[in-house]
């Protein structure tokens, strides 16, 4: 059955696997399997082909077959638990790297997400510098909370999970920042995710799409 994602046509990252289809790309190479892409603008993704899709008008979306699902998290979720790779089988194992997919996404993506808001969408409002020292307090109790449970450990939880696939893909956010260097543990965790072949391989992908014309040639 073949898969098809959507991505950005041009993503606003201009091809730094900031785009939440990346992680998708990188989970359908972690477990191996082929897929398309189709390509949408951001008109085209309020439009009603694309909301049938995604009630949100948002990517990316995973089709296959008949199946169509939208979130990330569910759709790493779908291919984790139908293909070998992204999940240990013993069941306790299992349940705590599922655990570690959703604390990246409730519990540490919100307020890197924050982040990003803050210095994009929010940078010249009056109060955007007297706001910005608190927004980033937020994310460094997360990271210092990470770091300590991280230790000196490869991955959080045993072998590499879609736990960690989550969690790198959601820390990479914060690269733009700088704040992720001051968490040398965290810093080391996210270059080994990026590291890996599939993670090279879907970021190649996405950046063959999206890097700037003139360094394509
Ligand atoms: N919870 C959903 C999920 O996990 O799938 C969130 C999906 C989402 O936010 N999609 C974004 C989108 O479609 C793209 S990834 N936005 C368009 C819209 O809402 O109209 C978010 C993103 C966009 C750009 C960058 N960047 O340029 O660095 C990084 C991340």
């Amino acid at each position: 059955m073949s898969i098809v994602i959507t991505a950005f046509d041009r993503s606003p990252d201009g091809g730094k696997g900031l785009a939440r289809d990346t992680r998708i790309r990188w989970a359908l190479e972690e477990v191996g399997l082929p897929y398309e892409v189709r390509l949408v603008s951001f008109g085209a993704m309020k439009e009603p082909a694309h909301l049938a899709l995604h009630p949100f008008g948002q990517i990316p979306t995973y089709e296959e077959g008949d199946l169509v699902l939208f979130e990330t998290g569910a759709i790493v979720l779908h291919l984790a638990e139908r293909h070998a790779g992204l999940l240990p089988n013993p069941a306790d194992a299992r349940a705590r790297a599922i655990t570690w997919l959703f604390a990246a996404l409730n519990t540490v993506e919100p307020p890197i997400l924050e982040l990003a808001n803050a210095r994009i969408l929010e940078r010249d409002k009056p109060w955007s510098a007297e706001r910005m020292p608190l927004v980033k307090d937020r994310v460094r109790e997360r990271l210092e909370q990470l770091s300590a449970r991280l230790g000196d450990a490869d991955w959080l939880d045993g072998g590499f999970s879609a736990g960690d696939l989550m969690m790198v893909s959601v820390l990479l956010r914060l690269r733009p920042s700088g704040l992720l260097d001051d968490y040398p543990a965290l810093a080391a965790y996210v270059a080994r995710g990026e590291a890996r072949p599939p993670y090279q391989r879907a970021f190649a992908a996405q950046l063959a799409i999206n890097a700037p014309r003139s360094e394509q040639r």
